[in-house]
């Protein structure tokens, strides 16, 4: 059975509920949960105005908390070292670091002013880790969802998706775009989240046809944003922009970059076509999702992957791998369309298939990926879901 079950969110929240029982002694009286995202395209292109097509994924992060008398958060995590944060104090960044992401969050409320009430909290996730599936924006985006429980308000949906990037940069090191908060925030069952990133607003596109089923393959190559690549392709970006001499890569057009080739240099010239060809590639699939053509969805997601892999260079041989396996199989087999999603360096792909073909393309994915690369994937099948909400 290689597509993989996944663990519904009563249960998620039933396990982080028992843990706080075993460990604190307590009930929960906030539960908060928020989805891991996948982008079906727009890549590398949140952080230059361009446009994204993300949705979130039924995979969630569950916190379970219970307010104690201290001033102090007491929490633990899937079996990572436990944490207690002070929170008298204005957070910075420390160790050990998988708790930056609430240090993070807690600092953007206190920012704000908020005095947050000493609390328990246990954690649990169905979002795969290292897999660009985003769970660092879910852990950001539960935390968040959590502490306006404890605190009894409610943020703005795009304050708190904006309060979670800021985490990111400052607390995680990593200088995203918008696009994996938007979507762990605005989820909606049935909605992509396309995001217009240069206005900062998102729409929720209709995606419900149960024909359709996007595949998730995760190739287990670890993907870390952290190490210095994808600042250096925001870099590189900026730079081209600055050489083209525009404001905004939305009045950049291909015969700019090509205008300038030489000046922008390599590989600044290769990047710079990414963007302003990943932003029409997304354009033209909004337009192709509102007239129902699923067709025209598979080669644009297929020149997307060519260009992140050739030009942006933050694809891999594993990626590759599942891509190319997926477009063997083809139309006749059911495929769609497929491409890496996410930050790349490892990670995850997507395939858009027709629903009754899901188990056998599931199968051949696992079989020839494992027989090509000797890594064991691990695939399941996704659907938009609802974005953070306390339970
Ligand atoms: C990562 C980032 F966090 C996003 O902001 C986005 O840039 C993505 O990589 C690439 O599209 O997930």
């Amino acid at each position: 059975m290689p597509l993989q079950l996944n663990t519904p969110l009563a249960d998620l929240a039933a396990d982080a509920a028992s843990e706080l029982q075993e460990r604190y002694g307590v009930e929960p009286t906030v539960t908060a949960a928020a989805p891991g995202r996948v982008n079906l395209i727009g890549e590398h292109i949140d952080y230059c105005d361009g446009f994204v097509m993300p949705f979130a994924i039924d995979r969630y992060i569950v916190v379970a908390a219970a307010a104690n008398s201290s001033r102090e958060a007491h929490i633990v995590s899937c079996g990572e070292e436990p944490v207690t944060l002070n929170l008298d104090k204005k957070k910075e960044p420390g160790q050990p670091k998988w708790a930056n992401y609430i240090r993070g969050v807690i600092r953007g409320f206190q920012d704000r002013g908020h005095t947050i009430p000493g609390f328990d909290a246990t954690i649990v996730s169905s979002v795969p880790l290292g897999a660009g599936l985003s769970s660092s924006a879910a852990l950001e985006c539960a935390t968040a969802t959590l502490l306006e429980g404890l605190l009894d308000t409610v943020l703005d949906t795009k304050e708190k998706a904006l309060l979670c990037q800021r985490a990111e940069h400052d607390f995680a090191g990593v200088p995203c775009g918008i696009m994996d908060q938007f979507a762990s925030a605005f989820g909606q069952a049935n909605r992509l989240v396309l995001i217009d990133c240069r206005s900062g607003e998102p729409e929720l596109v209709p995606f419900g046809n149960p024909d359709l089923t996007v595949i998730v393959a995760n190739t287990k190559v670890h993907h870390e944003l952290s190490d210095g690549g994808y600042a250096s392709r925001r870099k590189n970006t900026e730079d081209g922009l600055a050489v083209i001499g525009k404001s905004t890569w939305r009045d950049v057009t291909m015969a700019d970059v090509e205008a300038n080739w030489e000046r922008l240099g390599d590989p600044v010239n290769r990047r710079s076509r990414h963007v302003v060809g990943e932003i029409a590639r997304t354009i033209a699939a909004a337009k192709a999702l509102e007239a129902n053509d699923f067709e025209a969805l598979g080669p644009l997601m297929a020149a997307s992957h060519e260009s992140l892999r050739n030009d942006f260079e933050v694809s891999c041989k594993e990626l590759d791998t599942m891509v190319e396996i997926a477009r063997a199989i083809g139309r006749a087999g059911g495929v769609i369309g497929a491409r890496m999603t996410g930050g790349g360096f490892g990670g995850s792909t997507v395939t858009l298939c027709e629903s009754t073909r899901v188990e056998s393309i599931a199968e051949t994915l696992e079989k020839e990926y494992q027989s090509a690369t000797g890594i064991a994937p691990e695939i399941f099948a996704s659907r938009p879901s609802l974005g953070a909400h306390l339970l």
